[in-house]
């Protein structure tokens, strides 16, 4: 059983008054102290925008030993905003200095459109640390794989060939393949098919979940914020990933966010249905 919480954002508020009927106990936090909070804790966010929220929650957690953050969302939030130039972490990008956290042992970035992997070109170091401190998969339930390549400076092709480089790189099954396109122009980074992930295979005992609704496709009644795009993951698809990740692993936090009091389309006793069974899917 865990501790539920809501934040204090009225979208969160909401969320949490749509969760009524299911008689689970939702207070609000006041204090980050509480996630410290035997049983362990999940709390219901805000908007999208709220997301960033995450960093703070997970770097409260206290752990023993590593854990693994898993991110279930359409987007990667590890893309270099404005606020980011301005060394400030948001929705967009909080993943990146949350990877950097001492407890946190990787982060698996699960059913990301392949648009949000990675839209900037980026420097040799950022994609080495992409590559040893992530897994990623692709959105949905599908098949697809693919990749994000990167074109290289002149400064990082020559990083690149230097023995210790490649070898790092050939010791990533991510980019196997890539000596088959040559080593000199650009930089591939590889994710894997939603399909193919497997919580057994996880490498600590302890994870956290981070879900963001906008994962799931737009037929699914949730009320999220239309200016961020949705996903293509089903609702079963959602309960069945949260269910087997509970049934191998233990889940020592986790938190939903993404809820939009703004979302008109979204028919609220169809919300009423479907919130439960995601938050259910965690007990
Ligand atoms: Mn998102």
């Amino acid at each position: 059983m865990y501790q539920l919480f809501h934040t204090q954002l009225h979208d969160a508020i909401y969320a949490s008054r749509l969760l009524e009927k299911t008689g689970l106990h939702i207070r609000p936090i006041n204090d980050l102290g509480e996630l410290r909070e035997i049983p362990p804790s999940g709390i219901i966010n805000g908007d999208g925008y709220n997301h960033v929220d995450t960093l703070q929650f997970v770097s409260q957690l206290s752990t023993n030993g590593q854990i693994t953050y898993i991110h279930i969302d359409d987007h990667s939030d590890r893309e270099f905003t404005q606020s980011w130039l301005w060394g400030k972490p948001d929705y967009a990008n909080f993943t990146i200095p949350l990877s950097r956290l001492p407890h946190i042992h990787k982060v698996i970035y699960l059913c990301i459109h392949p648009k949000f992997i990675s839209r900037d070109s980026h420097t040799l170091e950022y994609c080495l640390e992409l590559l040893n401190s992530s897994e990623i998969y692709s959105g949905g339930n599908t098949n697809f794989k693919g990749s994000d390549f990167f074109e290289l400076n002149q400064r990082d092709r020559e990083q690149i060939l230097k023995p210790e480089i490649k070898r790092a790189l050939n010791q990533n099954r991510s980019i196997e393949y890539y000596e088959e396109w040559g080593w000199d122009s650009s930089f591939g980074i590889f994710w894997k098919s939603s399909s193919e992930f497997d919580p057994s295979k996880i490498e600590t005992p302890n994870v956290y979940v981070s879900v963001d609704l906008d994962v799931l496709d737009e037929k699914v009644q949730v009320p999220t914020n239309p200016i961020f795009s949705r996903g293509i993951l089903t609702l079963d698809g959602l309960i069945r990933i949260i269910k087997d990740i509970k049934l191998k692993k233990s889940i020592v936090g986790f938190d939903i966010t993404g809820f939009s009091l703004h979302d008109s389309k979204v028919r609220i006793e169809g919300a009423k249905q479907t919130l439960p069974q995601i938050v259910g899917a965690f007990y």
